[in-house]
């Protein structure tokens, strides 16, 4: 292997495709290995932590944790704050990225119709709502956490807020965080950025 290698299910969002954006954006030419579903319970005991996605770099042990390979794409190439107090507090909304999707990740699981229904309209109604009021608050003049240039943490919440805002989950309106104005605008200038959208067209295809 001589060159990174990152490792992700074969589709275009969450974690591993903040990766990508985080490698495409650093300059840094790698593997882009998409691992097919039915092939994912063969793999999955030789990953670190049993989940994707995994950077590879060369020489060195395979890395887990979407968080841990952005902020290490972000120190080496610009895309991370220097200031040990200010890329703190990016890691801190990053980590609530995290915890997010955590409370999401069960009613992805529920089959029965009803259930489903009354578990992401609570959902919608308390976590994501709250989640998005605490982030705004959070925010300053921006477009972006750091002001006006584009961070990792920013590719995070620019993918989670895609995912909520999309309508591909059920029951979660398109408009759960339309009380966070700040956060949209962050999410839509992510989104004009001409290296990420560079990135989403080829990535799509
Ligand atoms: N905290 C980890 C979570 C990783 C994770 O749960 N990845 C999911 C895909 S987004 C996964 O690999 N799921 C398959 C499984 O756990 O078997 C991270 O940020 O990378």
């Amino acid at each position: 292997m001589n060159k990174p290698r990152l490792t992700y299910f074969d589709f275009a969002g969450s974690r591993g495709e903040e990766c990508r954006i985080a490698l495409h954006l650093a300059g840094i030419e790698f593997d882009d290995v998409r691992v097919k579903s039915a092939d994912w319970p063969a793999l999955k005991e030789s990953m670190p932590f049993g989940a994707m996605p995994v950077l590879q770099m060369p020489g060195k042990p395979a890395l887990a944790h979407s968080n841990a390979i952005l902020v290490f794409i972000g120190r080496q190439h610009g895309l991370h704050p220097v200031d040990a107090f200010e890329a703190a507090r990016h890691e801190a909304m990053m980590c609530a990225v995290e915890e997010l999707r955590h409370a999401i990740t069960p009613t992805l699981r529920i089959s029965d119709p009803e259930q489903k229904r009354a578990a992401r309209e609570a959902l919608a109604a308390n976590e994501l709502a709250t989640w998005g009021r605490q982030v705004e608050r959070q925010l300053d003049d921006g477009p972006f956490v750091g002001g006006q240039s584009l961070q990792v943490s920013d590719i995070k919440l620019y993918m989670v807020v895609r995912w909520l805002t999309s309508g591909t989950l059920d029951h979660v309106p398109t408009t759960v965080l339309d009380h966070c104005p700040k956060l949209l605008r962050l999410y839509r200038a992510v989104g004009e950025h001409p290296g990420v959208k560079a990135w989403l067209a080829k990535s799509a295809q």
